[in-house]
């Protein structure tokens, strides 16, 4: 299984964008672009639901060493033993996440400052979502906080911190010169006509 260390970049399946159908086919042509790491985000979704979803990706994920992440349910990531779950700033506490997950699960959370992201670092986070940096469709309700403060958090956080929030391939380099090291981009990959060759060209620039 791929460390957390070495994963660059972070793939979504956001069922905003992914029919229920397709998940075991998207996440298998994200893997073969190179995404490090795979999140299942089913916002809306009940538990059983979610469950499914999760059964259905993490066969995949688990024979290319890829870990896959459940947000917001960490009983499901329980269950089908998920390699993380990943929080919000108004999920649970991330010790009774841990008590629902196992303790071997890497937990993730999303910070939208860096006084949340410097909060969650010094807490048993595995690694940080920082964003958005750009205002995006997938998270309407958050404003942006823009790409000056990346750098700055790279230099107090040493724990994996993964930039989020309007990164295309258009304007990654902008945010890899910001400080950025590893990435999210959810509707870049998932809206991209080629999947796999985007994902290529996207981890092609990092590292
Ligand atoms: N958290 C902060 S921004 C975001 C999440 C889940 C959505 C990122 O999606 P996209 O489509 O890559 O902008
Ligand atoms: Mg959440």
């Amino acid at each position: 299984m791929k460390r957390l260390e070495d994963c660059l970049l972070y793939g979504i399946l956001d069922m905003g964008y992914v029919q229920p159908a397709d998940v075991a086919r998207v996440a298998s042509q994200m893997i073969e672009g190179g995404v490090d790491i795979i999140q299942l985000r089913a916002k809306k979704f009940s538990t059983v639901d979610v469950q499914w979803l999760a059964e259905q990706i993490h066969p995949v994920t688990s024979d290319a060493g890829v870990p896959f992440v459940v947000n917001d349910y960490p009983d499901v990531a329980g269950a089908v033993r998920a390699e993380g779950v990943h929080l919000g700033q108004d999920d649970m506490p991330l010790e009774k996440a841990r008590g629902l997950a196992g303790y071997r699960t890497v937990i993730g959370k999303s910070t939208h400052s860096i006084a949340q992201a410097m909060a969650a670092a010094g807490d048993d986070t595995d690694y940080i979502g920082f964003g958005p940096l750009y205002a995006t469709p997938t998270k309407p309700e958050y404003p942006p906080i823009g790409i000056d403060e990346v750098r700055t958090v790279h230099e107090m956080i040493k724990k994996p911190i993964f930039c989020i929030g309007g990164i295309k391939l258009e304007n990654l380099q902008k945010v890899l010169e910001a400080g950025a090291k590893r990435v999210v981009i959810v509707s870049g990959i998932l809206q991209a006509k080629d999947m796999t060759a985007y994902c290529r060209k996207v981890k092609g620039m990092l590292g």
